[in-house]
This record gives C-alpha cells, sequence and structure tokens, in this order.
C-alpha cells in the first residue's frame, strides 16, 4: 500500500468573494476566512483549496489574473495572507492555491506589452495570428463562454486567442521563457509555505499549432480532441515536476476539462511524475447538448454512476482523482443529484457519505455542509457571471425569451453555487454587515450554520462524523472498488475491501422506498445510515447506509 498524505486527506473548497466578509465592503476577504478556521478544521477537513485572491480585473471572478504574486486589495494584503497561511498551519491544516496558468488577464503587464507591436519582445507570450482567408478570426474555435475564441486587437490587425473571454489571453507556453515565469510563479508561493496547488485548466496548456478549423459539432468534443491534451502537455508537465513540484512536499490537483478515462493515467500514473490527481469532469459536463451547458440533454444517475465505474476502473492501482459532485462552476450538488426540497437533509447527507466512501481524494465546497442549495433569482441583472451573461447575448440574438434563459441559468449557471455562505439567520445570512457583491440565496433564513448547528438532524454533525470515520478506515482510501449491479436502477450499491474488511454501500437516489432484497447482509453489521429507518431491507427515499464485514481473503 504506497501511502500518501494526499490520498487521505479531505479537501474543503473555499470561493472568497462568498465566503465572509470582514470589513464591509461586501465581499469576502482573508481576514474572513482566518476568523472562520474553526468552523472548517471543526469538520475535520485536511486541506483547504481558495480559488484565485490575486490582482484582477474580475472579468471572470479572478481566473484572470493580472498579477500573479500579489493579492487583490479586495481580499486584504500580503500579511493577510501569510496571517491566513499561518492559521491553516497552526490548526494542523494545509493550503492549496490555485493557479490559473494556461491564461492570463489581458490587464496583466506581459499582455499589455504583447499587444503593443509585433515586435515587442513580450509578442511571443501569447498566440498572435493574423485574419483567416475571410478577413475575419484565424479559425472556427469557439470560447467556452461563447462566441469565437480569438479577438481583433486594432493596434496591429492581428488576433490573439483566448478560450475563455476576451480578458483571457492564451499563454503561449511553446515559449521557454513563459514556462520559465510560470515555474518562478509556482516557486514563490511553496516558498512561502502553501502545500500546493490547484492548476486550472491545466490540459489546455499546449496548443496544436496548426490551428486547424475544426469539423467536431459537440462543444465538450472539441474541448476534448481540440483543445485538450495537446502535442506538449505531457514535456511541459514534466518538466514543471522536475524543476519545480519534485523538490517540496507538496500535492497537485489538475482541473481537468477534456482529460477523458483513455488519458486520464498519461497525467496522474505513478510512474508520470506529472500530477497527483485531477478533477476529471465528465460528470459535471453531463446534460450538455452539443452547444454546451446553455443547450440541456436529459441525463441522470445512471450515467453518473456509469462514469464513476469507468473512472475508478481507468485509474486502477496506479492513478488517483478527486471525488467531488460540485464546485464554483457547477450547480450546488444537493440541488443536482439530491432532492433540495423535501429530503434536502437526508440527500444532502446521503452525498457527502458516497463522497467519502468511493476512492479518491473527497473535495467538499463551501456551504454543502449546511446543504446550501441553488439559487432562482427573478432577474437577470441579479447574475453576476460573465458567462451567464455572454451566453444571454448570445440567445437574445437568436430570439430566445429572457425567460427562457433565465429558467435554464436556473439550472446550470455558476452563481448557483457563488451566492454568499450563510452563517446565520441575520440580513445577508451573517456574511457581511455591507451589500453583498451577489445577493444571498433567500432561504438563508432556514438554511444556515448557526441554524444547522442547532437542529437535531445537524448535516454539519453529520459531516463531522462521517469525516472523523473516514481517517480511522484506510479500506475507504486503499480499497478495490466494485459496483454490483442488477438490483435496482434506482439504487447504488458498491463495496471497499481491504485486508480482511468488507464495506458495503446501499444508496437510494430517489424520491420513493427501494428494497434491496437481492444483496445478502445477513452477516453483515450496519456501521452508519443517513436517516433513522428500521426497516431491514427496504431504504427510506435518500437513505443511505454503510455495512460492514470480516472477510478472509
Ligand atoms: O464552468 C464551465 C463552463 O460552464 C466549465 O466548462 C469551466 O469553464 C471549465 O471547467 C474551466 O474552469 C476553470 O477555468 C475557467 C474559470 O472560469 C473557471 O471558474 C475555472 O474553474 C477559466 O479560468
Amino acid at each position: 500500500m504506497n501511502r500518501q498524505w494526499w490520498k487521505e486527506a479531505v479537501i474543503y473548497q473555499i470561493y472568497p468573494r462568498s465566503f465572509y466578509d470582514s470589513s464591509g465592503d461586501g465581499i469576502g476577504d482573508l481576514p474572513g476566512i482566518l476568523s472562520k478556521l474553526d468552523h472548517i478544521r471543526d469538520l475535520g477537513v485536511d486541506v483547504i483549496w481558495i480559488s484565485p485572491f490575486y490582482p484582477s480585473p474580475n472579468d471572470d471572478n479572478g481566473y484572470d489574473i493580472s498579477d500573479y504574486c500579489g493579492i487583490h486589495p479586495e481580499f486584504g494584503t500580503m500579511s493577510d495572507f501569510d496571517a491566513l497561511l499561518k492559521g491553516i498551519h497552526d490548526r494542523g491544516m494545509k493550503l492549496i492555491v490555485d493557479v490559473v496558468l494556461n491564461h492570463s488577464s489581458d490587464e496583466h503587464e506581459w499582455f499589455m506589452e504583447s499587444r503593443k507591436s509585433k515586435d515587442n519582445p513580450h509578442r511571443d507570450y501569447y498566440f498572435w495570428k493574423d485574419p483567416g482567408p475571410d478577413g475575419g478570426p484565424p479559425n472556427n474555435w469557439t470560447s467556452f463562454f461563447g462566441g469565437s475564441a480569438w479577438e481583433l486587437d486594432e493596434t496591429t490587425g492581428q488576433y490573439y486567442l483566448h478560450l475563455f473571454t476576451r480578458k483571457q489571453p492564451d499563454l503561449n507556453w511553446e515559449n521557454p521563457e513563459v514556462r520559465s515565469k510560470v515555474k518562478e510563479v509556482l516557486k514563490f508561493w511553496l516558498d512561502k509555505g502553501v502545500d500546493g496547488f490547484r492548476l486550472d485548466v491545466i490540459p489546455l496548456i499546449s496548443k496544436r499549432l496548426d490551428f486547424e478549423n475544426t469539423e467536431l459539432d459537440k462543444f465538450t468534443d472539441i474541448v476534448t480532441q481540440v483543445y485538450s491534451n495537446g502535442p506538449r502537455v505531457h514535456e511541459y508537465l514534466q518538466e514543471v515536476y522536475k524543476d519545480v513540484f519534485s523538490h517540496y512536499d507538496m500535492m497537485t490537483v489538475g482541473e481537468g476539462p477534456g482529460i477523458s478515462t483513455e488519458v486520464g493515467l498519461d497525467y496522474v500514473g505513478a510512474d508520470r511524475k506529472e500530477l497527483n490527481m485531477i478533477f476529471h469532469l465528465d460528470h459535471m459536463f453531463l446534460g450538455q447538448g452539443a452547444g454546451g451547458k446553455f443547450d440541456p440533454v436529459p441525463y441522470g444517475w445512471t450515467e453518473l454512476k456509469e462514469l464513476i465505474v469507468e473512472w475508478d476502473a481507468a485509474m486502477g492501482e496506479s492513478g488517483w482523482i478527486s471525488i467531488f459532485l460540485d464546485n464554483h462552476d457547477f450547480p450546488r450538488m444537493v440541488s443536482r443529484f439530491g432532492n433540495d426540497d423535501e429530503h434536502r437533509v437526508v440527500s444532502a447527507k446521503m452525498l457527502v457519505m458516497m463522497i467519502l466512501t468511493l476512492r479518491g481524494t473527497p473535495c467538499l465546497y463551501q456551504g454543502s455542509e449546511i446543504g446550501m442549495t441553488n439559487v432562482h433569482f427573478d432577474s437577470l441583472t441579479d447574475y453576476k457571471d460573465v458567462e451567464t451573461h455572454n451566453f444571454h447575448r448570445e440567445f437574445s440574438a437568436i430570439g430566445v425569451s429572457d425567460e427562457d434563459f433565465l429558467a435554464m441559468v436556473h439550472e446550470v449557471g455558476r452563481d448557483n453555487v457563488r451566492t454568499p455562505m450563510h452563517w446565520s439567520a441575520a440580513e445577508h445570512g451573517g456574511f457581511t454587515n455591507g451589500d453583498p457583491w451577489i445577493k444571498v440565496n433567500p432561504n438563508y433564513k432556514d438554511i444556515n450554520v448557526d441554524q444547522d448547528k442547532a437542529s437535531k438532524g445537524s448535516i454539519y454533525a453529520f459531516y463531522q462524523m462521517i469525516l472523523s470515520y473516514r481517517k480511522t478506515h484506510p479500506v475507504y482510501v486503499y480499497g478495490d472498488f466494485k459496483m454490483l449491479n442488477g438490483v435496482s436502477e434506482d439504487l447504488f450499491i458498491y463495496e471497499r475491501r481491504l485486508d480482511g474488511i468488507r464495506k458495503l454501500i446501499v444508496v437510494n437516489h430517489s424520491d420513493a422506498h427501494q428494497a434491496f432484497d437481492g444483496v445478502a447482509i445477513e452477516n453483515l453489521e450496519m456501521e452508519i445510515q443517513n436517516v433513522t429507518n428500521k426497516m431491514t431491507q427496504v431504504l427510506l427515499p435518500w437513505e443511505a447506509r454503510i455495512y460492514t464485514e470480516s472477510i478472509t481473503q
């Protein structure tokens, strides 16, 4: 058994704008996080991941960085960062920071230089191309956030590539100087004492330099086959590993749009010397039609379970993934995969049981520990996400009504998870004394930390229990995984095995009672249940159980 701390850890993601505002300007900040560290430590978390807090024009809420080694004044100062890092370490936790190295902000000094002239020494830090044959963009690539992936810059008459917004030009990793700057950034944070990185859209860093038009229709196929997994991506990651990562005790998790099961091990195989683990996004992209997330197609648990099984098999004994069901880009897990109404509490507990018992490093997003839900604002002006507004422009242009568009935003918009954390029933959920940068979900009076902790069926207390339970049961980290098929479409039944221990996990992911007579449980002892139910082989809606058994191998 190849023990690694980052396999045994549980990660908690903080979206700093929306976590806790200590200054009263309506924006969460680093001192705010410091003041809430006991909440996170008491949950049983090992590693905190904080989304970007660097200087940024905030076109994409900090995922457009204008200074990789600074702190945005709205989040605090470098000494606030140092105090936060110390506060995290003093509590026995670790910190990973989020680095966005595929692109910078167009307000980064590199890009401001680069756009000045064709012979500027920074020109080659980005991808510049002449117009295509028809005088338009160089090719038909579209951005993740709608529209062409190319923007014309009047100064030189050339286009630059931006796979995200036009304020996020893609960095040219072909240029050794860019790679050396990137490595300096990574070392800067490691030398400050951070424990690792979440690497944004890392499979996108190597481009297919012929920049051919794509014939593919489906956006997720374009991501996998055209934007991601470019010819030099592994060479670059191995270089960064050799020159930087290998010199520190740290962890890396690569965010992986376009990393499929076929290529996953190339990034995280034990012998690869690249990344420790990835956030693959296959299950997050479920429900996307050809046009992407605003072109929804039906999907359900059947597809989710298939992906879980396929990824576990693909990783086998060599690779490693993180297990998560939401983050700052996708809807709240209890709204998407549970029932955020009548069965909110029980389904929230079921989801964390599942995340903690599948093979991989669990990652939990802020607010799930109290079962926060998606938000349904009535007006598009209440939404702040650049993706929502870009797609709104595109959809309005082709005649889609605001009402119809809003209905889609309610389902898939990223602001579902970005509304402020609910600390109490006080105004704005106790998040700020000022005006929050985005409205708080109106359900904060019923769903908040104070109320949840005081309630009998507290989700927070359940999280504490299950996180501490996982720590003493290595079978969940190192054991084999196997799904048991053929019992019921509405159940997810799987087992984990290690060193004479067998755990059987039975999950009802439906609004109805479900029998599981077909599964032998006579010799098993039930260890954990997310709801009181005395029936032996009938589960209540959204009930989950863990059974244990000693086995001879
Ligand atoms: O959110 C998505 C689309 O709705 C995803 O496709 C997302 O763009 C993709 O997972 C990459 O996300 C990361 O990089 C983006 C940033 O906007 C996201 O917040 C970040 O997680 C560009 O930096």
